[in-house]
């Protein structure tokens, strides 16, 4: 068990260490995805906690996709996930429709959550942008459905990126706003687990955006199922500055391209910073850039390799998904029935 995830769940006592997290399979997995969240799922998987690992589809229609592409990215991403060491043996991994409670609950905490609360959230401003009026409502009330996500199983650790954080902070709301409201103490207030190098990998075209699967320049992001040329092409081409590499961290303030290629290659290389800086200090971009190509082909082309031979036999990632949704339902379904006996619906029990 990680240290951060023991001594939570120590001053919880009520609730035992339980993981959630998940990815919309929305387009291609990219470094930020795989370092940020799937690196870390795998060794919360290997710590020995509970850990439930989902394709939230519902959150990915919050935006347009079309159908046919939709079916492909969930499995390829249920193929990234198990290429990149999640055992479905070991970690529950399922898609979010398949398990009906998620939505279900999602509509108590849209009646629970504040307009107010809503209205603060940065990822809709940045992702309506000025198209706020036509944007879904869906991308409006995805975080209430991510509560939901993560309550339904009565997770109490959530690994995600940085960016993730103020969604994480509004399902603490949520729990603790229901659990005032019905006298009861039924939801943890969740942790966030937001650790290690590369919690905010950034565009390789831009040191002040995040890689992300949306952005339109391709070279911008290293996707998983990018050949050993095209990740070598995109690591030379990604911007920096002039100046070389320092042997200290305080070298690296105000110089975001720089920061955060020698934060991928510490997260790539299980190494820290300080690390990294200590081998490499004194480096032009000329000679880290092919040390940094040659780590990153050797850590993503296996997993890339392994994907596509996954992808082979879609109907074996559709059982693991089916098997994954039903393990998963029987955790969620008498939390589900519990909380509708608590907010008084009949028929849910008392
Ligand atoms: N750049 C990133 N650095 C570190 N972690 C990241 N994550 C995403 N981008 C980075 C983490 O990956 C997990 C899944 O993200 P998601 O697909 O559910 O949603 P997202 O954060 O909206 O991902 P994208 O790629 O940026 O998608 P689009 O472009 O559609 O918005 C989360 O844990 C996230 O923190």
């Amino acid at each position: 068990m990680t240290e951060a995830v023991q001594t939570q769940s120590q001053q919880e006592g009520k609730f035992a260490p339980r993981v959630f997290s998940g990815i919309q399979p929305s387009g291609d997995l990219h470094l930020g995805n795989y370092l940020g969240a799937i690196k870390r799922f795998v060794d919360m998987q290997n710590s020995g906690i509970e850990t439930i690992y989902c394709m939230v589809d519902l959150h990915a229609i919050t935006v347009w996709q079309d159908p046919a592409k939709l079916r492909r990215a969930t499995r390829e991403l249920c193929a990234g996930f198990i290429a990149s060491g999640l055992d479905p043996q070991k970690s529950i991994l399922f898609n979010q429709s398949q398990a009906p409670e998620h939505a279900q609950l999602g509509w108590i905490f849209n009646c629970v959550a504040r307009m107010g609360w809503m209205n603060r959230m940065t990822q809709f401003k940045d992702k309506a942008g000025k198209n706020r009026e036509k944007v879904s409502v869906g991308l409006f009330s995805y975080p209430t459905l991510m509560a939901a996500d993560i309550l339904i199983y009565h997770s109490t650790h959530v690994p995600v990126g940085e960016d993730q954080k103020q969604h994480l902070e509004l399902t603490r709301d949520i729990a603790a706003k229901f659990n005032h409201d019905y006298g009861v103490n039924f939801f943890p207030i969740t942790e966030p687990v937001i650790e290690g190098a590369a919690t905010r990998v950034m565009s390789l075209r831009d040191g002040s955006k995040k890689m992300s699967k949306s952005d339109p320049s391709d070279a911008s992001r290293l996707n998983m199922t990018d050949d050993a040329d095209t990740i070598a092409k995109k690591i030379r081409k990604a911007k920096t500055d002039p100046d070389g590499l320092p042997s200290e961290i305080a070298g690296l303030e105000d110089r975001p391209e720089a920061r955060n290629l020698v934060n991928i290659y510490a997260a790539l290389a299980d190494q820290s910073v300080e690390q990294v800086l200590a081998d490499v200090g004194g480096q032009q971009f000329g000679a880290f850039k092919p040390m940094l190509a040659e780590l990153a082909v050797a850590k993503l082309s296996p997993i890339s390799g392994e994907m596509s031979r996954l992808m082979q036999d879609e109907g074996e990632i559709d059982r693991i998904l089916a098997d994954g949704a039903m393990r998963a339902r029987a955790i969620a379904a008498p939390i589900l029935a519990k909380t509708y006996d608590i907010v008084g619906m009949v028929g849910a029990g008392s």
